[in-house]
């Protein structure tokens, strides 16, 4: 029997396409696997997100909801590491953009002995717009050159990593994105198994990030969290 997992899905604002995504992703789920949860995790929220999560919860004895008062995935994140009762944690996003074989294949490679395994757009196929990609890339490739680490793939969603080597690092997720790029880094440093697979990914929708604030973020905690590692390497 395969051994049990938690989903874990940052929400923010989502009314739209909770219920439905939620549905379809518990459909997928029930026809292969026996033992999951699904945590949904809202901050800031103001929309009826909070509602249709609660209404789920209620619904769906194998869906967790939380809400918190104050925005940032990263709090989120780890709200939901420190509730998941499985010990590998998957990440995506609400709007089910990559492809859900992600899961299949993360979970085999968990089997087989890895603590992280990531999945790469940029490896696998997207259709997201140019600026998003062309946004990636640069961030990709300054991480490779200040961190000299290699993954090509940094975003939230397609991640899976065993909980247990989560639990090391959650004391110093911020409130943003950037505990992905950290957690990377410090796992492969401390000598974990990580490896990177390719997905699919199909996202056109405007993203729930404000792409200004997101951009300036990320690149401010990268120069940040490479000069704090050249002072005083963990
Ligand atoms: N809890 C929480 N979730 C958030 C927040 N901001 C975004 N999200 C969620 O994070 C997930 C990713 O958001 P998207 O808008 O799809 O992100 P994206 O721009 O496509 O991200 P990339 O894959 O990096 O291109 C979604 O499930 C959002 O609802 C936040 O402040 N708090
Ligand atoms: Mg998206």
């Amino acid at each position: 029997m395969t051994k049990p997992f938690s989903i874990l899905i940052p929400v923010y604002n989502e009314a739209e396409i909770i219920t439905e995504n939620t549905e379809v992703l518990l459909d997928y789920l029930s026809q292969d696997y026996e033992r999951f949860e699904i945590i949904l995790g809202s901050n800031g929220s103001v929309d009826g997100t909070i509602m249709k999560g609660n209404d789920l919860e209620n619904r769906f004895s194998q869906v967790r909801f939380f809400h918190i008062h104050r925005k940032g995935v990263g709090r989120a994140f780890k709200r939901g590491v420190r509730m998941a009762k499985y010990d590998r944690i998957i990440s995506l996003d609400m709007d089910l953009s990559i492809d859900m074989g992600f899961i299949h294949r993360a979970l085999e490679l968990m089997d087989s002995g890895y603590d992280v395994v990531v999945g790469s757009k940029k490896m696998g196929h997207q259709r997201r717009t140019m600026f998003r990609r062309l946004g990636s890339s640069l961030f990709i490739f300054c991480a490779r050159r200040l961190l000299d680490i290699s993954f090509e793939d940094y975003s939230i969603a397609a991640k899976c990593y065993r909980r247990s080597l989560l639990l090391q690092y959650v004391d110093r997720i911020d409130h943003g994105t950037s505990y992905v790029i950290e957690i990377l880094y410090m796992a492969s440093r401390n000598g974990m198994k990580l490896i990177e697979i390719p997905v699919r990914c199909e996202d056109l929708r405007a993203s729930k990030f404000n792409i200004i604030h997101e951009g300036v973020y990320r690149f401010t905690n990268l120069f940040r969290f490479w000069y704090g590692q050249k002072c005083n390497p963990r």
